[in-house]
Parts: C-alpha cells; structure tokens; sequence
C-alpha cells in the first residue's frame, strides 16, 4: 500500500496525570498536533491519540503525598490536561485515561497473548523493602546507585545517568524514597518477559524504522549492547490487575503504550469506525508490510520503552508495529535545566494561557525555536523577540494592511487574477513546507512559510498599491488581489502552527467553512473576485516590554523561594526558628524526611541538593573516615563495578563494592587517598559483600569523579 493511503494513527506520550502541564509536555504535543493538522492538509485519514497515563508509582506517589486516593488524583489532572489541550488548540480524536476500562480489557488481551506466546515466565527476584516504613518500594519509592553508570537512580530508571532502564533489584545502596533509610532486598516471584528472545526481531525491527535519530540510533545502541529479560509485575494495588496472579499488576510501561490501541477503540466506538485497520497486521505478518502508519511522538526520555519494549510486546501479541518514532529534545528555561523543584519550569495554565496569552504564540514559538531534536531554550524576552519581529512584524503586518487596504478601498476582494510567479511561489514554498514536515522539520516549516511571507511584504511594498490607487485603479485591484492570494495561502500554511489565528485570518478573508479543514491544494485555488470581505481586524499585537517584566519577575521569584526552600538561600526567620529549635533538639528522634515526593515527578535533574534539611547529629551519623585504595578489580557478573579494598586504618582492609568502573581504570585507583563511610550497613552487590561507600561527586554530565584531600593524610583520618 502506498505510503499516502495507508490510514495513519498519530500518538503523544500519555502525561502521567499526577500535576500541572508545563512547557516540558508542550514540547512534544504541539508539534504533535501540527503535524496531525498537516496530515489533514495533505488529505491524509489520521487519528490523533493520547491519554492520561494514571498507574505506576509516579501518580500513587503524589497522590499518597497530597493525602488522596490514585483515583482522586488522577481523576483532577485528567480534567486539567483535557482542558489545557483544548485550549492550546491541541485537538486529539480521543483522549482516555489508562485506568478506562477498554485499557484493562486490552492490557490483559495482550498480557495474555504473551502468556500463551510461551513469552511470560515467573521468577523470584530481590525486591527493595523498606524496614522502616514495613513496606515493598516499587519503581520511584527506591532510589539508590546505578549498577551500569554509578549515577545515583530510581528504582526503574537511571533518570540522572546513563537513562537506562532499570529492573527491580538492580540498584545498589537502595534506601526508601519517602524515609531516606536504608532498604533490603526480599525474595519475591514476578513475571518477566522474554525480551532477550527479540533480539534478533528488533535489530531488524529498528533497519525500518523512521522517525528521528535520537530514537532510532539510540535503540539501535542498546539493541547492540544486548537485552536483558523484563519484569512486567508489580506489588501494587492500583493499576491493571496480572493475570492469575494475586497481589500483583502490571508494570505501568506495559499498560501504557496499550493505552494507544485502547483509546483507538473508544475513537472507533465513538465514531463508528474500525481500531483494527491500525494496529491488527492482517497481511502476513512480516515487516515493513503493514497497512497502516502508526506514529509516536515522545520526550527524548522515553526512547527505550517505545522502541524496544514496546514493538517486542506488539511483535509477541500479533499487532501491527510502530513505523516512526519522533522524539523531542529538552527544555531549558532562562537557560537553566527545567526543573520543577529548583523552580525553573512554565506552567501553562497558571503562567501562560491564565494570564491572557495567545496559545498560538506559544504554538509558534516551540515550532521554530530550534529543530525539533534539540534542546530548546524558553525564556520571556525571547518569546518577546521571536514574537514581535516575526509574527508581528511580518505576518501580521502583511495580513493587516492587505485586508484594510482592500477593504477600504475596494469593499471587497478586488477583481484581479492571480499572477503565474506568485502561483508559482505558493507552489514551491508548498512542496518545500510539507517535504520538512514529513522529516519532522517544523522549524525548517515554519521558516519556509514565514519566507513566503516576507516575499509578500517585499511584493506589497514594491508595488506601491498606496499610490497606484490614486492613478491606477484597476492595476492597484490587481496587485492587492495577488496579495490577498498570497494571504490566503499563508493562512493555510500557517494554519497547523498557529490554528486560531488563521482561522481569524480565513473569516477575515470571507472564506466559507474552516481553515483547519482545507487541503494544502486550496493555497493555490484563485479568490473569487467581488467576493465579500469580513472585517479586518489586527491578528497579532507587539507582546509589550511591562507584560515580559512582569512574567521574568515572576519567574526570578518562583527561583527564588525554590532556593529558600532548598536551603540554598538564608532565610532570616527560619534561620532563627532553626537555632531555637536546635538548642532542644539533642535528645530527638531525627524525624523521618518524608518530602521524597520532588525527586518523584520525573525529572532528569540532579536534585542531591534539593534533599531535605538536616541537623549536625544528622550529619554526624555518618563516619566518613580517609582511606587508601590497595587494589581494584573487575566484577565479572557487572559490567560497572569494582571490588575495591581500602585501607581505612583499621586492623584489616575493608572490601567495598564501586560502581566506578565507567570512570576509572583499575591500575588508577590503586594507590589513591579516598573518602568513605565506613558505617554504612554491609550489603551484598552483584553477590559480593560490600562494607562501606566510597564517596564520588557527579556533575550530572556524565563525569564522576573521586573526593579525595587535597594532601596525603593517614588512613583512617576522620573526615569531620
Ligand atoms: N507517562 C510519561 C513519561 O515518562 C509517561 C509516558 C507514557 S507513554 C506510553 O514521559
Ligand atoms: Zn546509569
């Protein structure tokens, strides 16, 4: 089937409905939805589908934090992301919830299909339990280090490091996200599925797959470095129940992406159509022989789970396979990491459409900032700038003194025809847009349309309409029927980045119906000459310098408590407050830091200094003593760690279990002065007894490197 009749399922990355949509989720949606709408444009049958993501522990997390049931919560951020999506103009065919019962149906179809497959097999595995709290710690409620990078983790993800998903037992050191202590491995039987067998499917898989290359490189990359089997279980309450397997369900990354199939089926039930022509392959099963397009658009993030788990599920179970993955890059804020807690973050309700700005602006802004696999940087005096200079500047004013100009001095569309070099002009710009579409190029789209523009404005200028109706009445007809053609072939270029405002532009145009729903084609149709106008009014205004003071105010101070609360930044009345209480606080219980819900909301942020407030005795509980390293050797079992043996100064060396490795050569670690906690509870990694941590800073890049003083000093030193 050719590729442009083959019906086309566009999907986004299911926020996880646990709080506010911010500029990171806009990323990736708008986007989205500009390339549904030039799909449309291109006459193409597409659906467009997305869903809150309501299970796993991210929502249980928050929702256990606010004081409120999964249901309660997700129930509140569904609405909210239903009503910012409407109103950003971001418009899905169906937007379900993973917890709709269609999403339970289709997850245990699959799971089952897996099951039978002779794909799913049961095992006992370490599992993070927290003395403390007398709890099993799934997922987010452990953190600990990476045993692939060394970087500090979350129990499914080395979301700071090295991105890797991670499989319950992996991490090292785990301690409870909610109490901060120490957690155990307990022996428990889970499912895994068999996603080494798919290794050779996804090699394969991966040669036919389009989209961007920061997914598809990458999921080659992991491909190569081998596949490991997949625990789909967890111990859990909420989410979509396993089969014949009580107390567990399955693991959010497996009814997710189902997500996509099952609000398909509530598209189709809603409209009478068919979900199967998308995702069921009835052909023979081979690749690259499917019937339909199935698209994801996704953060950089999330690249393993849709190009690895997800076609290995889909291959197992007998539905049809992804065919381009487009991922998004980051988002920077004022140039700093995004990062809700530090308080570098846009949300788009409260800070953008709440306080009376335009979505489209936004729309425009993230389209053509950078290309779309870099990171993109927000900020208020940029939006401003790329705002006023372009879509001000050049498209509104084209379109504004075009319309009045015409409406003033003809009543109407003048008589004129359109000339062959401007026909010619939509046409290149036409074939150019769309071909940076289909590659996902929406800056190189908006550019190439904002060209044509200019074009427009030099074409206005240059022919003086202002004078020749003066001594050319007719000629003047001419030249401003040719710009209203050119007006109305921008407001169907434009009309997937800034919908609203073209479709202002089409009324104002006095065109029938919507601008949404015209092909590209329709660029190139004449206007009717005499046809009524409607009123020209202005499309874009400057955004003025007191709104963007006001809003970097804003944000200055949203930074600027994140830090108070931090402890980054003196505060004078808790600083008071703080030495009153310490004078008391000797004999104390410490109190169990239970503000783990910031480092659960998933971030890619190295939050270590964002851990909540403690006293000096806190501090002092742990004994950091100098040691000196005697010798290092691989691990065979790990690809990342070392068995270190440190003299601490004590009668014997202390054995210590690193994950270094990625950083430091063996042979150069011997002989180094190091810093180690030498009363950190003994644990067993990778099956070998470890007795103490050595202490490394991380720079959140990437690079690790050793704390050690800055002179020789005797081992067992205290470090005080
Ligand atoms: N809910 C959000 C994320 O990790 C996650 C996406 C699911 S897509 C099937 O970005
Ligand atoms: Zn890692």
């Amino acid at each position: 089937m050719n590729q442009d009749t083959k019906p086309m399922i566009v999907t986004c990355g299911l926020p996880y409905a646990n709080g506010m949509a911010h500029l990171g989720h806009m990323r990736t949606y708008v986007p989205a939805d500009i390339y549904v709408r030039s799909q449309k444009k291109q006459g193409r049958e597409v659906v467009f589908i997305c869903g809150s993501d309501t299970h796993g522990t991210p929502v249980v997390v928050n929702a256990e934090k606010e004081g409120i049931t999964p249901k309660e919560l997700v129930t509140i951020y569904h609405k909210h992301f239903s009503d910012i999506f409407t109103r950003m103009g971001i418009r899905f065919d169906a937007y379900g919830t993973t917890d709709d019962e269609e999403n339970h149906i289709r997850t245990t179809e699959i799971v089952q299909k897996l099951i039978d497959g002779g794909y799913v097999y049961s095992k006992n595995i370490d599992i993070a339990y927290c003395p403390r709290c007398d709890r099993f710690l799934p997922d987010r409620y452990v953190e600990g280090v990476c045993p692939h990078c060394g970087a500090i983790a979350r129990g499914d993800e080395c979301d700071q490091g090295c991105k890797k998903p991670l499989y319950p037992g992996e991490l090292i050191d785990p301690r409870c996200a909610v109490c901060k202590n120490p957690a155990e491995y307990r022996s428990q039987e889970h499912r895994f599925f068999k996603l080494s067998e798919f290794d050779g499917f996804l090699k394969e898989y991966l040669e036919t797959l389009n989209g961007t290359d920061n997914a598809v490189n990458y999921a080659k990359g992991w491909v190569a470095q081998g596949l490991e089997d997949w625990c789909i279980t967890r111990n859990m309450d909420w989410g979509v129940k396993f089969p014949n397997a009580d107390g567990l369900v399955v693991y959010v990354w497996v009814d997710a992406p189902i997500g996509y199939i099952a609000f398909t089926e509530e598209w189709a039930k809603d409209g009478n159509d068919s979900w199967e022509k998308f995702w069921k392959n009835n052909t023979d099963g081979t690749l690259n022989s499917q019937n339909s397009r199935i698209v994801h658009f996704i953060g950089g993030d999330i690249v393993y789970h849709h190009c690895i788990f997800w076609p290995a599920m889909l291959k197992g179970a007998g539905y049809a396979l992804p065919t381009d993955v487009v991922a998004s890059g980051m988002v920077k804020i004022e140039d700093k990491k995004f990062s809700k807690s530090r308080g570098y973050v846009v949300w788009v309700g409260e800070d953008y459409l709440d306080r009376g700005f335009h979505p489209d602006l936004l729309r425009f802004y993230l389209a053509c900032y950078t290309s779309h696999t870099k990171e993109l940087n927000f900020g208020w005096e940029m939006l401003q700038e790329k705002i006023n200079s372009e879509l001000v500047a050049v498209l509104g004013n084209l379109f504004y003194r075009s319309l009045l100009f015409a409406f003033k001095n003809f009543g109407a569309v003048p008589n004129g025809t359109a000339r062959p070099e401007i026909l010619e002009k939509i046409k290149q710009t036409t074939t150019e847009a769309v071909k940076a579409m289909e590659e996902y190029e929406f800056k190189k789209y908006s550019d190439t349309v904002m060209e044509l523009a200019s074009y427009a404005n030099t074409y206005f200028q240059s022919h003086e309409p202002w004078a020749l109706i003066k001594t050319d009445k007719e000629k003047c007809g001419e030249v401003v029927y040719n710009c209203l053609q050119l007006v109305k072939a921008l407001t169907v270029l434009f009309e997937p980045v800034t919908p609203g405002k073209m479709q202002e532009a089409w009324t104002q145009l006095g065109l029938k119906g919507n601008a949404a729903d015209t092909l590209y084609e329709e660029a190139l149709v004449p206007l009717v000459p005499e046809s009524k106008l409607g009123t020209p009014e202005i499309l874009f205004t400057k955004l003025e310098n007191d709104k963007i003071a006001e809003m970097d105010e804003i944000a200055k101070k949203r930074v600027h408590s994140a830090m108070k609360e931090a402890g980054l930044v003196p505060d004078e009345e808790k600083v008071l407050e703080d030495s009153k209480k310490e004078k008391g606080s000797k004999d104390k219980a410490p109190k169990c830091a239970c503000a783990a819900g910031e480092k659960m909301d998933g971030e890619n942020t190295n939050e270590s200094a964002l851990l909540p407030e403690i006293t000096i005795d806190d501090f002092f509980k742990a004994q950091i003593k100098v040691g000196k390293i005697l010798s290092a050797e691989i691990i065979e079992k790990s690809t990342k760690l070392y068995k270190i043996m440190v003299d601490v100064g004590e009668e014997t060396p202390r054995q210590i279990v690193s994950g270094i490795r990625a950083y430091y050569e063996a042979e150069h670690l011997v002989g180094k002065t190091v810093c180690v906690i030498v009363n950190l509870k003994a644990a067993k990694l990778c099956g070998v007894q470890s007795q103490g941590m050595i202490l490394a800073a991380d720079d959140g890049s990437g690079s690790v490197s050793l704390l050690m003083p800055d002179q020789e000093l005797k081992p067992g030193s205290d470090v005080c």
